[in-house]
C-alpha cells in the first residue's frame, strides 16, 4: 500500500536546547519536556545527524507503549522518510520491548534503532518519558556516540520532515511512504523464536506439565505482557491467567513498573503467601529488568547473575562454555568468586548496559549484568529480563531443586556476598553533588584510617578504561573497600528526571557457613553505619531513611 499526500522534504526552523545530553540510559525527561515544540524532534535529527548518511539505511523504532509512545512513533517516521532511510521497521502497536529491539536490529542488520522509553520510571502525562539510539550491534550507543548526538542538539537549527498521513501502527503490513518501505511487525515472534534456540524448552515444559510447579509473570502492565504470554503460557504450556497484569498499559497501571520487592508487592505476595508459588518472575516497563523469586525466597540480582554462570553449561545455548564475564562496578563481587573458580575472565564496567557492548562485541564476554536486576548475554546486546526468567526455569527444571535449594548450595559453595542498594530519591541536587564532592576530597586520606573500629583498605573514584577500544571513563562512583571484607559505593543516578538520586551500594562477604542466612539488612548494619559516618548521607539529604531499598 502506498500512503498518498507525500510531499517533498522539508525543513523545519527550531531553536537548541541544552538539556539534551543522554545519561545511563538514553535521554529521559517528563513527558510535558518532550512535548515542548521541537524537543523530540531535534534529538531524533540529531541522531540522525550523527550517524548520516541516512539514504539506503534500515531503522529499526519501537518503545514500551508508555503515554507519548505513540505520538513519538508518528513523528520519528515522517522525519526518518525526510532523512532518506530506505527501510523502516516498526513493532505493532509501536511495542518493541528493549530486548526485541535489540534482537530485532541483530537479525534484520539494521543500522540501529530508535527506542522509546524511560524504563521502569511511572510513565503518564505528568510522569517520564525517554528515547535512545542503539546502534547497529544492537546495543546502547557508546558514549562516543551519545557525546557526538548530544554536540549535534547544542547547535540544532532544523530539522527536517514530511507532511503525511500518520502510519496504521495496528496492523500488520508493509506500506510506502515516498523512498522508504515501512514495515509493520509482528514485535513478538522474532524474540519468542531466539528465546526457543536458547533453552530447554521441552524439559521447561514436563516442568510446568506436572501441575506441581506453580509460577506467576507479573508484567506490572508493561511492555513484556504480550512476550510473557507467547513464551510461558502458548510455547511453555503454563495456565492461562499465569501472566498477570499482562496488557501493556500507557501509564503501567498508575504503578512503577519497576521489579523489586517494593514495585512488585502483587507478586511477592503470591510467593511468600500461605500456599506460596513456587516461582514468580517479574520484569520491567521495557522488558530488560528482572526479578526472579522462589517460594518465599528473593534472589538477589547480584547472587543471579554468580548462580547463571556457575551453572551455564547446563543451558542448551552456553553447553560449550562461556569466555567470560562481566558486571557493573557495584554489582556484588559474587560473580567473581565464580569466574576464579572457573578460570574465566571477569570485567568490571561503569553502570550502564553500554559498557558492555565492546566486550560482547570482541567475544571477550559471554554473560553479564548489573545489581539493578539487569542480566543477559552474547545473544543480543541489552539486558533481557525474560531470558533471565527462562534461563532460572530452564535450570530448575535441569536440577530438579527449588530455588532456594539452588541459592543456597551456591552459598555454601562459594560463601555468600550479602548486598543491599539504599536510594535517595529527588533529592537537592547541589546538595547531593557536593556530598560526593567532599566524600571525593577524602579519598587520599582514607586508607589507613578506621571508621567505627573498621580499617579502610583503600578508595578510589571509579574509571575505566574499555579494553577493547582503550576510551576512558572516569568519575563513576566512590568505591570504599573496607577490611572486614566490605565494600561501600557513592554514586548519583543517570536516569532520574528530578533532582538527583544518591544511590548508595553496600556489600559484603561472609564465608561461614553459620552465617549464610542472615537478614540482609541486619548483615550489613556495620556498614550502613559507617556509610552514614563517612558521607554525612543524613546531612546532605534531609532523609532519615532510604526512599527505596533493595
Ligand atoms: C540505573 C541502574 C543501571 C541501569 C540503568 C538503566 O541507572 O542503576 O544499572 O543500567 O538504570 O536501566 P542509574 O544511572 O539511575 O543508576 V533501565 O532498565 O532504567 O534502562
Ligand atoms: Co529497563
Amino acid at each position: 500500500m502506498t500512503i498518498e499526500h507525500v510531499n517533498q522534504a522539508k525543513q523545519i526552523k527550531t531553536q537548541a536546547f541544552t538539556d539534551q545530553k543522554p545519561g545511563t540510559s538514553g535521554l529521559r525527561k517528563k513527558v510535558k519536556q518532550f512535548q515542548q515544540p521541537g524537543y523530540l524532534e531535534n534529538f531524533v535529527q540529531a541522531v540522525f545527524n550523527t550517524i548520516a548518511p541516512c539514504a539506503g539505511k534500515k531503522l529499526v523504532i519501537g518503545g514500551d507503549g508508555r503515554f507519548y509512545n505513540r505520538e513519538a512513533i508518528q513523528v520519528i517516521i515522517k522525519m526518518a522518510v525526510a532523512n532518506g532511510f530506505s527501510h523502516i521497521l516498526v513493532g505493532q502497536g509501536g511495542i518493541l520491548s528493549t530486548p526485541a529491539a535489540s534482537c530485532v536490529i541483530r537479525k534484520n542488520e539494521a543500522c540501529g534503532g530508535i527506542i522509546l522509553s524511560a524504563s521502569h520510571n511511572p510513565g503518564g502525562p505528568d510522569e517520564d518519558f525517554g528515547i535512545k539510539f542503539n546502534a547497529e550491534n544492537g546495543g546502547p550507543a557508546p558514549e562516543k556516540l551519545t557525546d557526538a548526538i548530544f554536540q549535534q542538539t547544542l547547535s540544532m537549527a532544523q530539522y527536517s520532515t514530511v507532511d503525511a498521513d500518520d502510519i496504521d501502527l495496528d496492523n500488520l503490513a508493509t506500506l510506502q511512504l515516498a523512498q522508504c518501505q515501512i514495515d509493520i511487525i509482528d514485535p513478538v515472534s522474532d524474540y519468542a523464536d531466539l528465546m526457543e534456540s536458547m533453552f530447554d524448552f521441552s524439559a521447561m515444559k514436563a516442568l510446568i506439565s506436572t501441575g506441581d510447579f506453580r509460577l506467576c509473570f507479573d508484567a506490572m502492565h508493561a511492555v513484556n505482557g504480550p512476550y510473557a504470554k507467547e513464551i510461558i503460557e502458548n510455547r511453555l504450556g503454563a495456565p492461562v491467567g499465569s501472566v498477570i497484569n499482562g496488557v501493556p498499559l500507557t501509564d503501567f497501571g498508575g504503578g512503577h513498573p519497576d521489579p523489586n520487592l517494593v514495585h512488585a508487592h502483587e507478586l511477592v505476595d503470591l510467593v511468600y503467601g500461605e500456599k506460596g508459588l513456587d516461582f514468580g518472575a517479574a520484569s520491567d516497563g521495557d522488558g530488560d529488568r528482572n526479578m526472579v523469586l522462589g517460594k518465599a525466597f528473593y534472589i538477589n540480582p547480584c547472587d543471579s547473575l554468580a548462580i547463571l554462570t556457575a551453572n551455564a553449561s547446563l543451558i542448551p545455548a552456553y553447553a560449550k562454555g562461556i569466555a567470560g564475564v562481566a558486571r557493573s562496578m557495584p554489582t556484588s563481587r559474587a560473580v567473581d568468586r565464580v569466574a576464579e573458580a572457573m578460570n574465566i575472565p571477569c570485567f568490571e564496567t561503569p553502570t550502564g548496559w553500554k559498557f558492555f557492548g565492546n566486550l560482547l562485541d570482541a567475544g571477550k564476554i559471554t554473560l553479564c549484568g548489573e545489581e539493578s536486576f539487569g542480566t543477559g548475554s552474547d545473544h543480543i546486546r541489552e539486558k533481557d529480563g525474560l531470558w533471565a526468567v527462562l534461563f532460572w526455569l530452564n535450570l530448575i527444571a535441569v536440577k530438579k531443586q527449588p530455588v532456594s535449594e539452588i541459592v543456597e548450595n551456591h552459598w555454601l559453595q562459594y560463601g555468600r556476598d550479602y548486598f543491599t542498594r539504599h536510594d535517595y530519591e529527588a533529592v537537592d541536587s547541589a546538595n547531593a553533588h557536593e556530598m560526593i564532592s567532599q566524600l571525593k576530597a577524602k579519598i587520599s586520606a582514607l586508607p589507613g584510617q578506621e571508621i567505627l573500629g573498621v580499617k579502610v583498605t583503600s578508595a578510589d573514584d571509579f574509571e575505566y578504561i574499555d579494553p577493547v577500544d582503550n576510551s576512558r571513563t572516569t568519575a563513576q562512583g566512590v568505591r570504599i573497600y573496607l577490611g572486614n571484607g566490605g565494600r561501600i559505593v557513592f554514586r548519583l543516578s543517570g536516569t532520574g528526571t528530578q533532582g538527583a538520586t544518591l544511590r548508595v551500594y553496600l556489600d559484603c562477604f561472609q564465608q561461614d557457613s553459620a552465617l549464610l542466612a542472615q537478614e540482609t539488612q541486619q548483615a550489613l548494619s556495620e556498614l550502613i553505619q559507617i556509610a552514614e559516618s563517612v558521607a554525612g548521607i543524613k546531612q546532605f539529604t534531609g532523609r532519615t531513611q532510604p526512599d527505596v531499598i533493595t
